[in-house]
């Protein structure tokens, strides 16, 4: 069975994507920084928080990430962490039709992505 990103936006639990388990990539290197995932919500909108599900335990394998805005066509920061909290990340608001969930660090070439939430 495929492993897509389309799995972190699906309402499961127990889906997930992981770098290293999406056929539509191929295998990718933590060291490459391509562990990435983008939402196109299709039109501009307001994200103010954001809540990210990693298979398992919390803070199980993600050590470092950012999210990032579509800014006019430049990938923008908005938050840079190291373990992916259990609870929503807050952002100051930002009016955006795309955020990009960048894996920038993990304990294995594939963390399993359960859910993003966009809000
Ligand atoms: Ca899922």
């Amino acid at each position: 069975m495929p492993i897509t990103a389309g799995y972190t936006a699906d309402g499961v639990a127990n889906t997930f994507w992981s770098p290293n388990y999406d056929s539509a990539r191929g295998s990718i290197d933590m060291a490459d920084s391509q562990a990435w995932i983008a939402y196109d919500f299709g039109k501009v909108k307001t994200v103010s928080n954001i809540t990210i599900n990693e298979v398992g335990a919390v803070g199980n394998k993600v050590t470092s990430f950012k999210l990032q805005y579509d800014n006019n066509g430049t990938w923008t920061d908005m938050f840079t962490g190291t373990s992916i909290p259990g609870t929503a990340i807050n952002v100051t608001p930002i009016q955006t039709q795309k955020v990009r969930f960048f894996i920038t660090g993990a304990q294995t070439n594939n963390p399993q992505i359960a859910e993003v939430v966009i809000r």
